[in-house]
């Protein structure tokens, strides 16, 4: 397939030591020959580019295609980092017939000449995306494309797709029938694999997508404090005054192998000050987008306060009450039973409680290594519980069902399979995950 070239800086447009800029596409010599003479495949050679007044010494190489990137023919500038330079360089590759390339058409390409799958594409982009230790690792562990367990899902199933649709184009004349119990006897693994997948995706998608967690409580319960020390740096002012923190303060982190959005908020409390009132409010905008709140409680308190609960109330669901101030004797700790349930102390650092809490809650149980390589990304989530769901319909079928039910039902299946690796082309699915690809890639 004929495709017009294509250009884009594959490195940032700041200042730097160098810039790249690439070229993808099916003949690139027809347009780059004009003007300069291509290096041999695969060597790094340099060459002078001059163009309406410029003059840059610069490195080219060339990969022919197929075995390139794109599967294309492609060649890559090296040039001085500066973000003027890439300009002037780009509108003269347009001048000679090489267009700008959309967000991740390179890597879109790539895919379409079979170079790569959908799974491997949506790895690198996430890999690309990632900011803390756990979301590298998560996106590097799903870079080996199609994982075994789907490769075996789609060797189970096809078997039984060939007999019932066999069953339909002959069963009456020919006699052959599909044994239904048969069949889910022989997919049973398949379905306890499925569950398990299910179970680890959503855990790798907290692990790719982070937690947004809302720190929460009476003035002086210790929010900033715990704030500063998930985050591992001085972010939040702590001081004994109640009323310090006003404003809601954001910070991404890693902490105990998780990635969070951690907001810390100014105390919830009726006040008369009219800034602290304001942060207050900002407070509720908060509360709806997080996926945890954290009510933070001091454990020498006799139980939470009346109107915080009232506010978390509507959020109920997402709530989770600590207690604070661990490190203090159980006797200034009130002594109830109540004081003695979850408590962590930000100062000492003692926070196993949290950890087990969130691993519990998000993880379900599980150390987050042992999420890594699952599917992870939304899409691929919502393809995974669409597939339990399919799978589980078969299991409903009354007796003897006429051969079209399980049929259409293993047709499903088998579709939902090829719309997770990218295999049925669906343009609207591409367009998705490449809408998330940076320039260049
Ligand atoms: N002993 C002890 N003091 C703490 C702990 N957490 C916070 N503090 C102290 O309590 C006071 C209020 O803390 P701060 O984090 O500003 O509370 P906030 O108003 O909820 O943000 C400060 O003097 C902190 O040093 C803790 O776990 N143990
Ligand atoms: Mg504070």
């Amino acid at each position: 397939m004929t495709t017009q070239p294509i250009a884009a800086p594959a490195t940032p447009l700041l200042p730097s030591a160098v810039s790249i800029v690439r070229v993808s596409g099916t003949d690139l010599h027809a347009f780059l020959e004009p003007w300069i003479s291509l290096p041999e495949p695969r060597q790094a050679v340099l060459r002078w580019l001059c163009w309406g007044g410029y003059r840059e010494r610069a490195l080219v190489l060339f990969f022919p295609g197929p075995g390139s990137y794109t599967g294309e023919d492609l060649v890559e500038f090296q040039v001085h980092g500066n973000p003027l330079l890439v300009h002037r360089l780009l509108e003269h590759l347009a001048s000679l017939g090489i267009r700008l390339a959309e967000p991740g058409e390179f890597t879109r390409r790539s895919l379409l000449n079979g170079k790569q799958g959908l799974l491997e594409a949506e790895a690198l982009r996430d890999m690309i995306a990632a900011a803390t230790d756990t979301q590298l690792r998560e996106a590097q562990a799903r870079s080996g494309g199609v994982p075994a367990w789907l490769s075996a899902a789609r060797a189970a199933i096809a078997p039984w797709m060939a007999r019932a649709e066999a069953a339909v184009d002959y069963g009456e004349e020919e006699g052959i029938a599909l044994d239904l119990p048969e069949m889910l006897g022989g997919l049973e693994p398949l379905r306890r694999v499925f569950r398990a997948e299910q179970e680890r995706s959503r855990a790798a998608g907290w692990l790719r997508d982070g937690i947004r967690i809302a720190l929460v409580g009476r003035p002086n319960a210790g929010k900033s404090t715990l704030f500063n020390r998930l985050a591992g740096e001085d972010r939040a002012i702590v001081t004994e005054i109640p009323g310090t923190t006003r404003d809601v303060l954001e910070v991404r982190c890693e902490w105990a192998g998780l990635p969070l959005y951690l907001f810390d908020t100014a105390g919830l409390r009726e006040t008369e000050d009219p800034v602290e009132r304001l942060g207050v409010a900002r407070v509720a905008a908060v509360l709806e987008k997080v996926d945890l709140i954290l009510h933070l409680i001091p454990a020498a308190d006799p139980g939470p306060d009346p109107e915080i609960l009232e506010r978390l109330a509507p959020f109920s669901g997402k709530v989770l009450e600590l207690r604070t101030f661990g490190d203090q004797g159980s006797e200034s700790r009130g002594g109830t039973e109540y004081a003695e349930k979850r408590t962590v102390s930000a100062l000492t650092g003692d926070l196993s409680v949290l950890e087990e809490s969130l691993r519990e809650r998000f993880l379900g149980g599980q150390a987050p290594d042992a999420c890594l390589g699952a599917l992870a990304s939304q899409r691929q989530r919502e393809l995974l519980d669409e597939l339990v769901l399919q799978l589980e319909i078969l299991y409903q079928l009354p007796d003897n069902p006429p051969p079209e039910m399980p049929a259409s039902l293993l047709q499903g299946l088998w579709a939902l399979l090829l719309r997770l690796t990218g295999e049925d082309r669906a343009e609207a699915a591409l367009d998705q995950v490449f809408a998330g690809f940076c320039l260049g890639k």
